[in-house]
């Protein structure tokens, strides 16, 4: 009798424990820690319901061999329009500077930009370290990047599924791809709006993980007395790019960027319908990837749309609206001077080919 009650003790604290192991408290707790993320769960996403134009989103909405999405939606008006919000001729540049340790997410593909002087033949001519007064010196570059590092824009070939880009087309290949490239882009001009979220918050930077909601967003709006409208570039910002010189733990330099890598703040599902709304042509940021739950927090597993993994903003804009992402930007200086909407210009470079491309927008008001 007396080891019956020892087994049954023994089973009722494996039981107890096991439901009060950290991994069953995760998931306990989960349940509540993005409560936006538990109301989308049985939502189903975005991109997999019948579009208003075809197969999906925007698909045919410009017809079926159009590559630059909404960017169709800004007219010849909405750009003067835009323009007329050029005061001051105050010019700023949202781009980082490009160099080895630009910020980026470091993984195995995404080093850091190898900017190399060619060899220019002068010194075949002269002696090495003497000036040949009759000629001049050369200096010239190269450049061996990966797209996606640094301040960048996510062209529609960077997110596909189903074996198909936005608008039904092929997907990319190594050689020959003529949809959803940069050279598809051609340029990107129109009305640009910042959101300061990081002011508006009071956080700046945003806590680690920080679900930037719809509401937040709108507040932020509404405090910097400046009205989202129809087709607008929306950059909202997060204060993050000041981490990636945050020393590590030791007070030294970090090679790492341990704290610029944690879990960042960002935009989370329930803004997605109000940007479809309100036909958001591109939104950009100063962090990583934009959207919230990047990267991903360990032992939190995504609710949201049946459990989708992914970054879910990305395949709404890039597959499914026809809309564009622009990542790790410079926003601060805009802050600053509290300049809140502007004429936004980007020309990115032509690559044919290229998935997503390094950019330097400009902003001028
Ligand atoms: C990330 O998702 C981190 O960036 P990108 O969209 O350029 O891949």
């Amino acid at each position: 009798m007396r080891s019956v009650k020892i087994v049954l003790v023994c089973l009722v604290s494996v039981a107890i424990g096991a439901l009060l192991s950290p991994s069953k408290m995760l998931i306990a707790g989960e349940a509540s820690k993005y409560p936006l993320d538990d109301k989308f769960a049985n939502e189903p996403a975005p991109w997999t319901v019948k579009g208003k134009w075809g197969e999906r989103g925007n698909w045919g909405r410009w017809g079926e061999e159009d590559k630059r999405g909404m960017l169709n939606y800004i007219t010849p008006e909405m750009i003067v329009n835009a323009a007329k919000l050029v005061k001051q001729g105050k010019v700023y540049a949202l781009g980082e500077e490009i160099y080895n340790d630009v910020p980026r997410f470091i993984n195995p593909t995404r080093f850091g930009p190898q900017i190399i002087l060619d060899n220019d033949g002068y010194d075949r001519v002269s002696k090495p370290g003497e000036f040949d007064p009759k000629r001049y010196q050369v200096g010239q570059t190269f450049t061996v990047m990966q797209n996606h590092t640094g301040s960048h824009l996510d062209t529609f070939a960077h997110i596909y599924r189903e074996n198909k880009l936005y608008n039904n087309m092929p997907p990319p290949k190594p050689v020959g791809t003529v949809h959803g490239d940069a050279a598809s882009v051609k340029y990107m001009v129109g009305r640009g709006v910042l959101l300061d979220v990081a002011k508006y918050k009071g956080s700046d930077p945003l806590p680690v993980a920080y679900w930037i909601t719809l509401e937040d967003l709108q507040n932020t709006a509404k405090a910097q007395n400046v009205q989202i409208q129809k087709g607008d570039i929306l950059l909202v910002r997060t204060g993050w790019r000041k981490m990636w010189d945050e020393p590590g733990a030791d007070g030294k330099v970090d090679l790492l960027h341990t704290k610029w890598h944690q879990p960042q703040p960002g935009v989370g599902v329930d803004s997605i319908a109000f940007f479809n709304d309100m036909e958001i042509v591109a939104i950009g940021a100063d962090n990583a990837a934009v959207e919230w739950g990047f990267p991903a927090e360990p032992g939190y597993v995504r609710k949201a749309y049946g459990g989708f993994q992914g970054l879910p903003v990305h395949p709404e804009f890039l597959w499914n609206r026809g809309a564009y992402i622009m990542e790790i930007l410079n926003l601060d200086e805009l802050a600053k001077d509290q300049a809140y909407e502007f004429l936004f210009v980007l020309g990115p470079l032509l690559e044919r080919g290229g998935i997503g491309v390094p950019i330097n927008p400009i902003a001028i008001r």
